[in-house]
């Protein structure tokens, strides 16, 4: 037992450490590999907030699916994406160019120019999903890739599940829908067990590294109109796919995989309450007593605009349409207190004269988790409306029959200054933000005059938490 408790410790000693890695390299490589037109491209898009046009726009571009190229996306600027496309020109040359590639790569002294992890992708069609290339790269993997983790990733899982599905449905045609369905989704698992599964299976069976999967399916698939464009429940293994490559990256690159994901909220709030307990901690031990530190450090702390701009990072919002400037940062603070500005400036005139009697250390602690709790919950608002917008221009062009050239889609922008500030002014007049504070400062009356305790860390980092699962909790 004690041992797992100092392992926890370890790991939340070496997570403050490796955050402040994060700056130096603010990019996530990934190696993608796997033949045309099996979804490399659409899980892009999907996995980091881009736009589908935007994914696929590499077609154009020359030295497209040349794997020595690394491409950069204007929409997300922390990935960036080597492609390898199919291998058509032949098995040898094709494992010649990657492995030489990754060789090129591992000699790099800047992590940053590292590859930090390879997918590779197969889709759930055809018989033979480990042919040539995959056959060589599976049958060397170790030599191939080395240390960089690598993960497969078994594409156009829904295929197989509409298969069975039409196979049972003509055999049962009394079945209800729902029925129909989770039955051939069983029948599709196991489908993808025997079939395509085991092959990789046998084929890295003198592999020495341990190399993760995820299946995924119909993480948009436009094409088929209707009822199935931007449906979460229809979307399959995109969330974990996230996680698993969080499991498997370098310490050092784990925050930056959080920051660079646009899929899963949960870690971000996580690592925001994570960024927001280390500024707490600068403070707390700075200082004999929390908050009680000079007057200028404690205002500062609070008021500065650290926890907005660590915050602001790990979400990765459209770093073209949204600043954390000032002008924003004014504009949620105000929200989160629902002060006007005179209101504002009155608290802050009275921190100064106040600031190291207990009552200041009450409210200067109370102030403190607002913001890290109303910071996170403003940027989980614009994450998921970032998230949809971007669904909208995916299925936007596919939907009119417009091509990567076609004009249009590109009016919607994924989160304009406008949008920020609307979300703002909804957030400030929400019962999100009423429960937010409610709840906050509900937990510390709890404690009376005897403030020491929540000045302790955890206890700190445990109300923050409560705080915004109950806000999330009641939903916008
Ligand atoms: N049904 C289904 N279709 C998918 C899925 N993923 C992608 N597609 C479709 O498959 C087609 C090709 O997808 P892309 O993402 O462009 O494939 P790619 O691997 O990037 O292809 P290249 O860029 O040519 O190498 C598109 O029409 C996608 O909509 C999936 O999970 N299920
Ligand atoms: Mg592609």
């Amino acid at each position: 037992m004690a041992n797992v408790e100092n392992g926890a410790e370890n790991a939340r000693i070496e997570r403050d450490t490796y955050k402040e890695a994060v700056d130096e390299h603010d990019q996530i490589r990934l190696v993608i590999l796997g033949h045309s037109g099996i979804g490399k491209s659409t899980i892009v898009s999907r996995v980091f907030g881009i736009p589908e046009e935007e994914a696929r726009v590499s077609h154009d571009v020359p030295g497209d699916h040349d794997i020595n190229v690394g491409i950069p996306y204007p929409s997300n600027r922390s990935i960036v994406v080597h492609d390898s496309g199919g291998f058509e020109s032949g098995v040898a040359a094709g494992v010649q160019k990657v492995s030489q590639f990754m060789e090129s790569r591992r000699n790099m002294k800047q992590v940053k120019d590292q590859i930090h992890c390879i997918w590779y992708c197969i889709a759930c069609e055809g018989d033979r999903p480990t042919q040539g290339f995959a056959e060589e790269f599976f049958s060397n993997i170790d030599k191939i890739t080395g240390e960089i983790p690598v993960l497969i990733i078994f594409t156009k899982f829904d295929k197989l599940v509409d298969q069975h599905q039409s196979i049972i449905g003509r055999q049962n045609q009394d079945w209800p829908y729902a029925k129909t369905k989770q039955y051939a989704e069983g029948e599709a698992l196991k489908d993808f067990e025997a079939k395509y599964r085991r092959q990789v299976i046998s084929k890295l069976k003198n592999a020495k590294k341990k190399v993760d999967w995820e299946v995924v399916g119909r993480l948009q698939s436009p094409e088929r109109g209707g009822a199935d464009i931007g449906d979460p429940h229809n979307e399959t293994g995109t969330n974990d796919l996230i996680a698993k490559t969080l499991a498997c990256l370098a310490y050092s690159l784990k925050p930056m995989w959080v920051r660079t994901q646009r899929q899963n909220a949960q870690l971000k709030i996580d690592d925001s309450i994570t960024a927001g307990l280390k500024d707490f901690k600068a403070a707390s031990f700075s200082n004999g007593i929390p908050f009680v530190p000079l007057k200028d450090l404690a205002v500062e702390m609070i008021t500065s605009n650290k926890i907005f701009q660590n915050i602001h990072r790990i979400w990765n919002q459209d770093e073209f349409l949204f600043r954390a400037d000032k002008d924003t940062q004014v504009l949620m603070r105000d929200a989160i207190f629902d002060k006007n500005i005179v209101q504002q400036v009155a608290s802050q005139i009275w921190d100064i004269l106040d600031i190291t009697g207990p009552l200041s250390q009450a409210n200067n602690a109370v102030k403190f988790m607002k913001t890290v709790a109303g910071v996170t919950i403003i940027h989980e608002r614009l994450f998921w409306y970032q998230k949809a917008q971007i669904e909208k221009m995916s299925t936007f062009s596919v939907r009119e029959g417009r091509g990567i050239s076609g004009a249009g889609k590109s009016k919607i922008l994924p989160l304009s200054p406008q949008q920020v500030n609307n979300e703002i002014h909804k957030f400030r007049t929400s019962r999100q933000r009423i429960l937010l504070s409610a709840q906050i400062e509900g937990q510390l009356n709890k404690y009376g005059l005897n403030l020491g305790k929540a000045y302790d860390a955890a206890e700190v980092e445990k109300i923050i938490r409560e705080a915004i699962e109950v806000a999330l909790g009641v939903g916008n």
